[in-house]
């Protein structure tokens, strides 16, 4: 019997939403989505497992047992045809007796590569491709991106005050943006696989950059702080949870967001906090073992606190080093500095602007933009609410 083409897309809109169940979760695998159909009916029903495996296909034709003869699966990629960590989903679904496949988008992973449909077709399974294509690739962006462009896909967070300010000299954190936008934030970094800010945020907020959300808490991203001279504070929260959430410090030329910025010596002020999470302001923090402290020295303190220092010499080799450790997904949350810095060098693909009530005032940190001077290259595709504030996210053209 021919399906109507409304089934199939509403089938895949419900293995597309069960997707974003586990992002920033798998770890190098994508989260995919696979539901099985058999006579109208959903049978099983599955997300990639926390982890990355099992895969989605196996663990939803697990549930669908015996239903799975003659029935439709709906994955939100190709199938694997691989022996990887897992035996491939290609064997399980002919084993199955699954009588069709319907596939949002083709696995660019050069393992399967369309080797998972010619498996299936030549087992007399029909294969169809394409059904919500558009969505599939939305939900599986970041995934996509580091296949194809040996990058992570990069969201560039920003909390602005209704005067165009990220912050107020000399403090820590200043609350901008209110609870749900603060809530949204904790999603957003758990759906991440790592999160970045420059060594002026690290240093005057104190932020610990996890997930603190009930029932999210096992979701915090890698930790990622720019910091040429590695002048991160030994005593700060970033450094002290390291044994726990990994803690990536940037040394080398990427480690200096924005270099015409810099005074030589000086704290990079402008660098304050975008995160918009609030809590109790913190004052600075010394810098690991004083502020002339030697690099060497300060090296091996933050190692045996259990951080990794990651040499760079620019932005786009700093995400190609992240890439190549499996990292899909970068949230770059603070300051200026380091907002610029990803923007100059184009490797922006996302921006989210949270905009709140209330002016800074005198003091206040300029954000390198605001609601109505968004950098040319980025349209506009969602606007909310949240509480009082104004939510905008930017996606960059092409
Ligand atoms: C699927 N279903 O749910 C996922 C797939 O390291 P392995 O052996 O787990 O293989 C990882 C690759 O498997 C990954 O690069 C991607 O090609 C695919 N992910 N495939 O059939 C799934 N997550
Ligand atoms: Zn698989």
């Amino acid at each position: 019997m021919v399906k109507p083409a409304h089934e199939d897309e509403r089938f895949m809109a419900a293995a597309l939403r069960l997707s974003r169940r586990n992002l920033g979760r798998t770890g190098t695998n994508p989260s995919v989505g696979c539901v099985i159909v058999n006579e109208g009916m959903i049978v099983g029903r599955a997300v990639t497992a926390s982890g990355g495996r099992p895969h989605a296909e196996t663990q939803a034709l697990a549930e669908a047992g015996e239903k799975a003869r003659g029935a439709t699966a709906y994955v939100t990629l190709e199938p694997c045809s691989h022996h990887g960590k897992t035996p491939p989903c290609t064997d399980a679904l002919i084993a199955s007796g699954v009588a069709r496949v319907v596939v949002a988008i083709l696995d660019p992973d050069e393992r399967v590569a369309g080797r998972g449909i010619v498996l299936l077709r030549e087992a007399g399974i029909a294969v169809d491709i394409g059904v919500l294509r558009e969505e599939g690739e939305r939900a599986l962006q970041a995934y996509l991106m580091r296949q194809c462009k040996k990058r992570p896909h990069v969201t560039l967070k920003l909390a602005v005050s209704n005067d165009g300010m990220i912050g107020r000299r000399g403090e820590g954190q200043v609350r901008i943006t209110g609870a749900v936008s603060r809530a949204q934030v904790q999603i957003l970094r758990a759906e991440t696989d790592a999160i970045l800010v420059g060594i002026g945020t690290a240093s005057a907020d104190d932020p610990e950059l996890t997930v603190r959300m009930q029932g999210l808490e096992d979701r915090s991203p890698v930790r990622i702080v720019l910091d040429r001279r590695l002048e991160l504070p030994i005593e700060s929260k970033l450094v002290r949870s390291a044994g726990e959430v990994s803690l990536i410090v940037v040394a080398g030329d990427a480690g200096s967001p924005s270099p015409r910025m810099r005074v030589e010596g000086e704290r990079r002020a402008d660098e304050g906090q975008v995160s918009g999470v609030s809590l109790p302001l913190t004052p600075t923090l010394s810098p690991v073992a004083g502020r002339g402290g030697d690099y060497e020295a300060r090296r091996d303190v933050l190692v045996s606190a259990g951080v990794e220092i990651l040499n760079a010499d620019n932005i786009p080799d700093l995400l190609a080093a992240l890439a190549s450790r499996g990292i899909s997904s970068l949230l770059v949350e603070g300051g200026s500095s380091a907002a610029r810095a990803f923007l100059d060098v184009e490797l922006v693909d996302r921006i989210l602007l949270f905009t709140g009530p209330s002016p800074i005032g005198k003091g206040g940190i300029p954000s390198p933009f605001q609601r109505r001077s968004v950098p040319a290259g980025f349209t506009l595709q969602r606007t909310a609410r949240y509480g009082d504030d104004i939510f905008e996210e930017y996606e960059r053209d092409i």
